[in-house]
């Protein structure tokens, strides 16, 4: 067994609470790298290395079980590679990954003409085992291919690669705040006032992945599972289905000014109970037709994080509203900001 990670006492509750559940099944085979072949390698994977020696199973360093697949390389790429046929319906890719050096790591899934339907890059400076995560839907293509690359000089440990239905995101992610526990707003309606707009992370699938449990890391704007706005002041919100109560809430947010996405300056929270939000998904509708409790204000810091909020005392409500309100860039009047995910938790 290598090190224990971090998070391995809370998988370990929730893998106790999950004992009653069957196993999330997952479409790659030996996604552990735990079944070896006689010939030392690991089951089931299409390895190209960059070298002769650049892949081997490494048991000292592994994320999940008792080995890892490493890639150590001086140049070049190595691609490790194993095709699936996930149904048409929404996916989750998980990649963990850990690196030194400057190689770039990448997970992707592939349709059969080459087609990127998701892709997620390993984000630099983070010394430990970091996950990457992006969903997509497959439709009709057939033959996916689960492709993860390593370029260039460094050492690239993978382990623990899913794809699964993305409705079980909750149960194979990390929980970014455990101790919190419920999440009213997972996979709850919303809608969203103007529509997303941004071609790079714009897709159907943005009227369910602020609530999916699918939290996105790396660059956002490129990545399908955020929603983007651009030049715009959005307003989302979310239908948790009857009154609850609501004790704070947490929103991820992108930015640092890459591509020139910049972090929002400040989030604003409102509640209602009134059933005409349901009409919100119309993009003209007027919100402020609705009485809205404002109940929270939250400037926000200049960079990449889950923001978490407290209430003061909890108040009950069957609406949220969330307004992204400016952002840090120049000129301040030009916002550009992104979100992954939308979190809403009762008291404790
Ligand atoms: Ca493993």
């Amino acid at each position: 067994m290598g090190r224990v990670h971090p998070l391995a006492a809370l998988l370990l509750a929730a893998a106790v609470a999950a004992a009653q559940e069957a196993p999330v099944p997952n479409l790659v085979a030996n996604g552990s790298f735990e079944q070896l072949t006689d010939a030392g390698q690991a089951t089931g994977w299409e390895v190209k290395p960059s070298a002769a020696d650049a892949v081997a199973i490494d048991n000292v360093q592994c994320y999940a079980g008792h080995q890892s697949l490493r890639v150590r390389q001086t140049a070049g790429v190595s691609t490790i590679q194993q095709d699936c046929r996930p149904p048409a319906a929404r996916h989750l890719l998980v990649c963990w990954v850990k690196r030194e050096g400057p190689a770039a790591v990448r997970g992707q899934a592939v349709g059969p003409a080459g087609q990127v339907l998701a892709e997620a890059a390993a984000l630099p400076d983070v010394p430990d085992w970091q996950v990457l995560q992006a969903t997509f839907n497959p439709g009709e293509v057939g033959q996916v291919t689960i492709r993860l690359t390593v370029d260039g000089p460094g050492t690239a440990w993978l382990d623990e690669i899913l794809l699964v239905a993305a409705e079980h995101a909750a149960r194979v992610l990390p929980a970014e705040r455990p101790a919190t526990g419920r999440n009213l707003a997972l996979h709850k309606p919303y809608s969203y006032s103007p529509a997303p707009g941004y071609d790079l992370c714009t897709d159907p699938d943005d009227v369910v992945q602020l609530t999916d449990g699918v939290y996105t890391k790396g660059h956002f704007w490129s990545q399908k599972s955020t929603v983007g706005w651009l030049r715009q002041n959005p307003q989302v919100t979310i239908d948790l289905g009857r009154v609850e109560a609501i004790d704070g809430m947490a929103i991820s947010v992108a930015g640092g000014g890459w591509a020139g996405v910049m972090f929002p300056v400040e989030f604003r929270f409102y509640v209602s109970d009134d059933d005409a939000c349901r009409r919100l998904g119309d993009e003209k509708a007027d919100l402020n037709q609705v009485k809205w409790t404002h109940i929270l204000k939250c400037a926000m810091e200049k960079k990449e994080y889950w923001a978490d909020f407290k209430l003061d005392k909890p108040v009950k409500a069957k609406y949220i509203r969330i307004e992204l309100v400016r952002n840090h860039g120049t000129p301040p009047d030009l916002p550009w900001t992104e979100t992954s995910e939308l979190k809403i938790y009762p008291p404790k």
